[in-house]
């Protein structure tokens, strides 16, 4: 092993490293606090001032760090947050934990991963390991990273001079038996000593890290995991659609087949596929082959079948009203839960949109209750949570269960609602 990868291999024993993560969302910030936990000086980078102003006075704004656990490593001094990237200079190690989301067009948006990476090309110099955690296609770090890299500092070399992994995040915002600390970490790196420096100074925080032989794998292992829940996702959406066919209850036959102790693994239907991963992951993976004139066929069919399902649901809504000699045209409908999953406040990618938006198209006149969203100011809409749930639910000419808060009384609901449409199974059989 080379001298470098000695230096920051030592520096990361004695915990004399300093270690910077860019993007405190809900990956960067958990991943610096264990990295502050373990030790180490940790600098969180971010273009937003009022994060590194609320991490700075110790107040969390991600919903499952609790402010006492940055307390006590902001006034030591060994974390604080800094709009400056120029800090990167004096750092032996990156983690790079920036969004990547979608572009309009449906093609990756890599562009907040290229940004980072002309920072970090900057301020790049012997001794330093750069780690890129957002979840991408396979070939980014070594064709769109490295090159950065090396544009400003040809002198430098990969494995030699600076060290560059892949390692997915797994975050599971609001989940706490699986954390950022126990949740096992996939990595790979472009060189073996690239893969040794990483993995030091990860399994000096994380419980276990799994090596993979590239970068690529690395990258590919996390396209795998949420591309398999898309597909599967989009597999029990269909099987609604053939029980509505064959007159069977989807839910009933799902809940049967769960019961099968081995070889299956249980997914439920639902309004459609939210949030900022499942959706969108996949399509990095497909776009990607798609460039090498592949088609990756179940993650296009699945994003077909799950992105339908609005449309499903909405014809649910219209054929349960036109079953009284209602039109849907002037009738009250009230959505319970806007967030693209129960328990979060998250509307990103949520079914919701859709939904709301395809049934105004139809001139019904939506409100919405949910606890987790108090105001939906989203692609379009302008709306706020209903206050009082019992008298929107007794007015409401239909109410149409979206998202499946832990919060509702569903026999309350039952109860005081004039009709319900059930997305989410949790009244049973749908009215
Ligand atoms: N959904 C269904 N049916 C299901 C499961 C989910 O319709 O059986 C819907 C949800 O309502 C939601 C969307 O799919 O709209 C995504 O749900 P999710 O449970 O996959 O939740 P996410 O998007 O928060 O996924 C995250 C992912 N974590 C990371 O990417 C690190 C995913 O890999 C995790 O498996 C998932 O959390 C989890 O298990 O909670």
């Amino acid at each position: 092993m080379n001298k470098y990868a000695e230096q920051v291999l030592t520096k990361i024993k004695d915990r004399n490293a300093t270690i910077a993560v860019i993007g405190l969302g809900y990956v960067g910030l958990p991943l610096a606090i264990v990295f502050a936990e373990a030790g180490h000086r940790v600098i969180g980078i971010d273009l937003d001032v009022r994060k590194v102003e609320q991490l700075n006075n110790c107040a969390s704004y991600i919903e499952d760090i609790a402010s006492d656990r940055l307390r006590p490593l902001v006034t030591e001094g060994r974390l604080r947050a800094t709009t400056d990237s120029a800090v990167l200079q004096h750092c032996d190690a990156v983690s790079i934990c920036v969004p990547t989301p979608l572009r309009k067009t449906g093609d990756p948006d890599i562009s907040y991963i290229v940004n980072a990476a002309d920072e970090i090309a900057r301020y790049v110099h012997s001794g330093m390991l750069i780690v890129l955690e957002s979840t991408t296609y396979p070939g980014t770090t070594t064709e769109v990273i490295l090159p950065k890299l090396k544009e400003n500092s040809a002198k430098l070399e990969v494995g030699q001079d600076f060290f560059l992994c892949f390692s997915p995040e797994r975050v599971d915002p609001g989940r706490t038996d699986w954390t950022t600390i126990n949740t096992p970490k996939v990595m790979g790196g472009v060189t073996p000593d690239c893969l040794a420096v990483g993995r030091a100074l990860y399994q000096s925080a994380i419980k276990q890290v799994v090596p993979v032989s590239s970068t690529e794998a690395a990258e590919m292992v996390k396209l795998l995991e949420n591309t398999f829940r898309a597909v599967n996702i989009g597999l029990v959406n269909e099987v609604l659609l053939m029980c509505d066919k064959l007159g069977l209850d989807a839910w009933e036959v799902i809940e049967a087949a769960a019961t099968k102790p081995f070889g299956f693994m249980k997914f439920t239907p639902g309004p459609g596929l939210g949030g900022h991963c499942i959706p969108i992951d996949p399509l990095y993976l497909s776009w990607k082959l798609r460039t090498l004139n592949y088609t990756a066929r179940f993650i296009e069919l699945a994003s077909e079948v799950n992105t339908a399902m609005p449309h499903y649901w909405v014809q649910k809504v219209q054929d349960c009203l036109n079953d009284v000699g209602k039109a849907v045209k002037g009738s009250r409908i009230l959505v319970l839960g806007v967030a693209y999953k129960k328990d979060v406040s998250d509307v990103r990618e949520s079914p919701a949109i859709d939904i709301i938006h395809l049934l105004q198209a139809k001139g019904a006149l939506i409100s919405y209750h949910d606890p987790y969203v108090p105001e939906l100011h989203y692609e379009g809409l302008d709306l706020r949570s209903v206050k009082n749930l019992a008298s929107a639910l007794q007015v409401a000419d239909c109410t149409l269960i979206v998202t499946n808060h832990t919060h509702y009384d569903w026999r309350q609901v039952q109860d005081d609602a004039r009709m319900i449409v059930d997305t989410r199974h949790v009244i049973g059989e749908n009215d």
